[in-house]
């Protein structure tokens, strides 16, 4: 007997396989980071391997999007070696009305920003839990901040009315430390009106990195639902 298809990964393979499907020959493409973008790279992989896709390159946001990209033998480049990026596949935790997004769930949001934003088209792929009316509504802004000015980020975010808590790892043994070896806040803020506003805000504060925050940068949202228990994009 064979386990019935698990509904919700059906559609987050599907929601994948559809940003895939967007990818041409001859492109430098953004590679993502999160379980839904997983599968996107994992069908760009197999695009390639069939020969219906040819000579493209990616750009890993991730140590997680470098590992899979070798699995399915996408060739790796870097930001020194290109003048610009084609297209970009990424996920999100949260996306507003207004394709702004709160990404970082992840702890990558820092190298996922600079890819996402540099690529000429950015396709994001998430389920539909992920769609909200508001920015802040379910996930906390992560702000990456470097280890020695933690404790006044921390009195910053507090000013600026939000409450913000550092991110533990796995089992509360210590903080998630990031690629770039800094540590992560994860802000709520009651209501986020302004998020092109906040998301400068955040980053002025002396010791914060990034945030992740993503306005006016998302050009296609796939979004993936399961309906009557089958995936739907
Ligand atoms: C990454 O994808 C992060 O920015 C975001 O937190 C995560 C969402 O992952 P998933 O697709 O697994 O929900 O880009």
């Amino acid at each position: 007997m064979t386990a019935a298809a698990d509904p919700v990964k059906l559609m987050k393979q599907e929601v994948g396989k559809a940003a895939a499907a967007l990818v041409k020959s001859g492109t430098i493409v953004g590679l993502g980071t999160g379980s839904t973008t997983a599968f996107a790279i994992q069908y760009i992989g197999e695009r390639l391997k069939s020969g219906e896709l040819k000579d493209i390159v990616g750009v890993p946001t991730s140590f997680q999007a470098e590992v899979l990209a070798k699995e399915y033998g996408i060739p790796l480049t870097t930001l020194d070696a290109i003048d610009h990026i084609d297209i970009a596949i990424d996920g999100a935790d949260e996306v507003d009305p207004q394709k702004n997004l709160i990404k970082g769930g992840g702890a990558a949001h820092t190298r996922e920003k600079v890819v996402d934003y540099l690529a000429n088209q950015f396709i994001v792929v998430v389920d539909g839990g992920k769609v909200v009316d508001k920015l802040g509504s379910i996930f906390a802004v992560p702000v990456e901040v470097i280890p020695m000015a933690m404790t006044p980020v921390m009195n910053a975010l507090k000013k600026l009315g939000g409450k913000p808590e550092l991110r533990m790892g796995v089992k509360k043994a210590g903080p998630v430390i990031t690629d770039q070896g800094n540590m992560v806040i994860d802000v709520r803020f009651d209501d986020i009106p302004d998020p092109v506003n906040l998301e400068t805000t955040l980053n002025n504060i002396p010791g914060v990195l990034e945030n992740g925050i993503f306005v006016n940068c998302a050009d296609i949202v796939l979004v993936g639902e399961v309906v009557d228990n089958q995936p739907v994009v």
